[in-house]
C-alpha cells in the first residue's frame, strides 16, 4: 500500500511542541518526519494573525528553554509578546535548528491508522502525502479546530467572512468597514479594542459577558530584561515546579484572612500590574471557594461601572452567569473602555439571539444589522477537536471519535488505551491550557523522547497505555476539577461551547509541578500503567531515505 521506508516516527504540526518534538527525535537518531496543515511554522501563531492578537504569558517565559544562546540573543522588547514576534521567534528556531527540511508543509493529515499486525500506523493527508510509522505523535495543539457555529444562512452573507483562529495571511483592510465581531472570549476581548480603532462601526454580539483583567502592556525596562537573562535559569526552574508555568509563587492567602479594605486595595494593586495576577497572586481561594470568587466578581464589576458611562451597556457587560476565572480569565488592552466609543454597538444575544444571516447582515429578534464584515471570535472545540479531525484509528479500525463519545480518556493526556504508539503532547487530561504552554509542552517532549528511547532499547515494538490507567487517570482528572468551582461554568474546558460536546473538564488542574514528579515517577517504575510488547523494537534508529510518498508519488499495492 504504501512504498516508502517506515519511519520510527511522525510528528504532525509544527508549532511549539512539533518543532522541539521533531529535534528531540532527530538528535536522538530515530528517522523522523512531520506533517504541517498550515504552509508555514508557527502552529497557533500562524493561524491566529486576528488584530491585536497577542500571548497573555509574559515573553520572559513564553519561550524554550533549551535553547540557551537563544534565549539570551532574543529581545525581550514588550511585556506580552504579539502573534507576529511569536511567529518570528518560531521560524528562527525552525532555522537555527535546520527542522525546516524535516516537515512537509500544506499537508492537512486526514487519516492515521494503526495496523495491528505490523505494529504501525499509516499516515495520509488531504494532499495525497502518505507515510509509515512505528510512532505518531500528534503536535496539533489544543485550540486549532475553530468552532464555527452553524447560524441559518450564515452562507448567504455577501460580505467578508474572518474567523480570528483561521486569520489570513494577507492584512485584512477593515478601514470605513461596517464589522460584527461574534464572540467575547479572549479573541473578541483582544480584537474588538483593535478593529474598533479601525473600522467605520463595529457591532459586538456578545453571548455570555465575560470577566477581563487589563493586560498593562508595555515596553520592558532593560535592567529588567539583563536580569532576568542572567537569572534564566532559575526562573524556568520555577516555572517547571509550579502550579500553572510561571515562575511565580501563587498566594497562600485566604481572601477572608483580611479586612475588606486590605481586600479592595490588594485587588486594586493586581489591576493595576496587570495580568494572572489578579487571579492567582492575589488570594489563594478564589477558584475554590464562592464567597472569595465572589469578592473578586464584584470588585471587576464595579470597575466595569466606572469605566463604561452608559450604565445599560455597564450593566450588559457585567458577567453574572459563572464564577470568575472558571471560564479563561482573558487579559486586554482597553477592552471595557472601547464600549464608550461612539462606532461601537454591544448587543446581548441572550435578550435578542440572532435569528439569521442574510446577504447583508445579521438579523436578531430586534432587527437587522448592515454589515461588510462578519469576524467570528467564537473559539475552537478545544483539545479533543484538532486529534479527532486526524481521522484517528486504532486497534479494531475504532476510531477516536468513537472511544471518546463519552468524552476523553487518556493516561496522563499523553496516551489513549486502544491506540497504541500514539502520543499526543498537551493532550485532553494533561495541564495543557491551564498552563504556560512552552512549559508543559517541553515537559512533554522530554518525556516522549525519554520513553521511546528507553523503549528502543527493549524488545517493545509496541507501547500502550492499559484500559485500568486511564481509568483511574481519567477520574483523577474530574476529582481534582470536582474540588474547584469549574464546573460550574459553561467553558469550553468543559466543551460547553460545541453542540453536544460530552461535559467533562478537559485539562488537568492539578498543577505543572506535580503532574510533572507524577510523570516522572511513571518513568521511573518503568512506565507503569504502559503495556510494552513485540518481538523486537524495528527501530534500527536510522536517519538517512525517503520515508514519505508525496503526492503522485506513491503507487497502491
Ligand atoms: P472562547 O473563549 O471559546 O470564546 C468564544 C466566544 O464566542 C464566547 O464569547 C462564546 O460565548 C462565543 N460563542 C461561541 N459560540 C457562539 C454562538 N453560537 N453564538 C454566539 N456566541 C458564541 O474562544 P476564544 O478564541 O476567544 O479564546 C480561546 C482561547 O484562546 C482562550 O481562552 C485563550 O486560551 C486563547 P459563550 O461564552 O460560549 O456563551
Amino acid at each position: 500500500m504504501v512504498d516508502a521506508e517506515p519511519l520510527d516516527a511522525v510528528v504532525i504540526g509544527a508549532g511549539f511542541a512539533g518543532l522541539y518534538m521533531m529535534y528531540r527525535l532527530r538528535e536522538d537518531g530515530f528517522s523522523v518526519h512531520g506533517f504541517e496543515r498550515g504552509d508555514g511554522v508557527g502552529g497557533t501563531w500562524y493561524w491566529n494573525r486576528y488584530p491585536g492578537a497577542r500571548c497573555d504569558s509574559e515573553i520572559m517565559y513564553y519561550s524554550f528553554s533549551f535553547l540557551p544562546d537563544l534565549e539570551q540573543e532574543w529581545p525581550l522588547t514588550e511585556r506580552y509578546p504579539g502573534q507576529p514576534e511569536i511567529l518570528r521567534y518560531l521560524e528562527e528556531v525552525a532555522d537555527r535548528l535546520d527542522l525546516r527540511k524535516d516537515f512537509t508543509l500544506g499537508a492537512e493529515v486526514t487519516a492515521l491508522e494503526f495496523d495491528e499486525a505490523s505494529g504501525r500506523w499509516t499516515l495520509r493527508t488531504a494532499q495525497g502525502h502518505e507515510a509509515t510509522a512505528r510512532y505518531v505523535v500528534t503536535a496539533v495543539g489544543c485550540l486549532s479546530a475553530a468552532n464555527q457555529p452553524a447560524f441559518p444562512g450564515a452562507e448567504s452573507f455577501g460580505g467578508v467572512t474572518l474567523h480570528t483562529g483561521n486569520w489570513p495571511r494577507d492584512p485584512v483592510d477593515l478601514a470605513g468597514k461596517r464589522v460584527a465581531v461574534i464572540g467575547t472570549g479572549a479573541s473578541g476581548i483582544q480584537s474588538i479594542p483593535v478593529i474598533a480603532e479601525q473600522a467605520a462601526h463595529v457591532t459586538v454580539f456578545q453571548r455570555t459577558a465575560q470577566f477581563t483583567i487589563p493586560a498593562e502592556n508595555g515596553p520592558l525596562d532593560e535592567q529588567f530584561v539583563a536580569l532576568w537573562k542572567q537569572n534564566y535559569p532559575e526562573w524556568r526552574r520555577r516555572a517547571r515546579h509550579s502550579a500553572a508555568g510561571f515562575p511565580y509563587h501563587p498566594s497562600v492567602t485566604s481572601a477572608f484572612e483580611v479586612s475588606e479594605a486590605e481586600r479592595r486595595a490588594t485587588f486594586e494593586a493586581a489591576w493595576g500590574a496587570g495580568g494572572f495576577t489578579f487571579l492567582s497572586g492575589t488570594f489563594r481561594d478564589l477558584v475554590l471557594d464562592e464567597a472569595a470568587n465572589d469578592t473578586a466578581a464584584e470588585f471587576v464589576r464595579k470597575k466595569i461601572d466606572e469605566i463604561v458611562r452608559d450604565p445599560q451597556v455597564a450593566e450588559m457587560l457585567k458577567p453574572r452567569d459563572f464564577p470568575i476565572g472558571t471560564k479563561r480569565l482573558p487579559l486586554d488592552t482597553n477592552y471595557y473602555v472601547t464600549f464608550n466609543r461612539p462606532n461601537v454597538t454591544l448587543v446581548d444575544l441572550k435578550r435578542t439571539p440572532v435569528e439569521e444571516i442574510t446577504a447583508t447582515g445579521i438579523r436578531t429578534s430586534a432587527g437587522h444589522h448592515d454589515l461588510d464584515v462578519i469576524v467570528y471570535a467564537t473559539g475552537f472545540d478545544a483539545l479533543t477537536g484538532p486529534l479527532e479531525a486526524l481521522g484517528i484509528r486504532g486497534r479494531g479500525g475504532r476510531s477516536l471519535r468513537d472511544a471518546w463519545r463519552e468524552g476523553p480518556r487518556t493516561y496522563l493526556g499523553v496516551a489513549v488505551p486502544g491506540f497504541p504508539n500514539l502520543f499526543t503532547i498537551t493532550g485532553p487530561g494533561s495541564p495543557s491550557v491551564l498552563s504556560n504552554m512552552p512549559v508543559s509542552i517541553e515537559q512533554h517532549v522530554e518525556w516522549i523522547g525519554e520513553f521511546l528511547s528507553w523503549a528502543r532499547e527493549r524488545p517493545a515494538g509496541v507501547i500502550e497505555a492499559t484500559e485500568q490507567a486511564a481509568a483511574d487517570w481519567t477520574d483523577h482528572v474530574q476529582q481534582v476539577a470536582g474540588h474547584t468551582l469549574h464546573p460550574q461554568a459553561a467553558s469550553w474546558y468543559m466543551g460547553a461551547n460545541i453542540p453536544g460536546k460530552p461535559r467533562i473538564f478537559l485539562p488537568y488542574l492539578g498543577g505543572v509541578g506535580a503532574y510533572r514528579d507524577r510523570c516522572s515517577a511513571v518513568a521511573a517504575n518503568g512506565y507503569e500503567g504502559f503495556v510494552l510488547s513485540g518481538e523486537e523494537s524495528g527501530l534500527p534508529g536510522e536517519r538517512s531515505g525517503d520515508h514519505v510518498t508525496r503526492p503522485g508519488d506513491h503507487r497502491a499495492a
